[in-house]
């Protein structure tokens, strides 16, 4: 069996203008499909899940490829959930109390989420992760992801310049303010809250 691009959860021009249907066209349709098309070269015939092969490759260096190509497989199907039209603003919900409960504010973990995103160097992920319970704000580099890592993601955002470089060139800063402030899918965080 071959792993297969997942649909993105809305249309193309669905989150624009914060990030255009020329963005999508490149992340999802070339970046995201190339890293399915990389995997099915590089495994060929398959019988596990992609989270059994980010498993099972994880940390091994002589592996490095098949993860890399695995986890950003995984990485952007989550990420294209964490984000919804009409996104963004306030949590509601679960999400909301344990945001509250767990960095004192919203605006905490605002402050919080956006210094992940921003201080990541080079390549990676910002996270909202569930650590033994508690809410924590994380970053990753390249492909790395906390499915490997022991904790529960609950949302990501993706700050390759890949992401946000159509929209707003070396504005990163500008990409995780809307992220935020317009697109960030707080229904997404409290599934994944459970
Ligand atoms: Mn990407």
């Amino acid at each position: 069996m071959a792993f297969e691009l997942p649909a993105l959860p809305y249309s193309r021009d669905a989150l624009a203008p914060h990030i255009s249907e020329n963005t999508l066209n490149f992340h999802y349709g070339k970046h995201h499909n190339a890293y399915v098309t990389n995997l099915n070269n590089l495994l060929g015939d398959e019988t596990r899940s992609l989270e059994e092969v980010m498993k099972d490759t994880a940390g091994d260096a002589a592996k490095a490829g098949i993860f890399n190509n695995a986890a950003q497989v995984w990485n952007h199907t989550f990420y294209w959930h964490s984000m919804k039209p009409n996104g963004g603003g306030l949590p509601t919900g679960a999400i909301a109390a344990k945001i509250d409960e767990d960095f004192g504010s919203f605006a905490k973990f605002v402050e919080e989420f956006k210094a992940a995103g921003a201080t990541q160097f080079g390549s990676g992920w910002a996270w909202l992760v569930l650590d033994n319970g508690k809410l924590k704000v994380t970053k990753t580099a390249n492909a790395a992801c906390p499915p490997t890592e022991g904790v529960t993601p609950i949302l990501t955002m993706d700050v390759w310049e890949h992401a946000y470089y159509l929209d707003y060139q070396n504005a990163r800063p500008k990409y995780i303010e809307t992220f935020l402030e317009s697109l960030v899918n707080w229904d997404f965080a409290n599934e994944n809250l459970g």
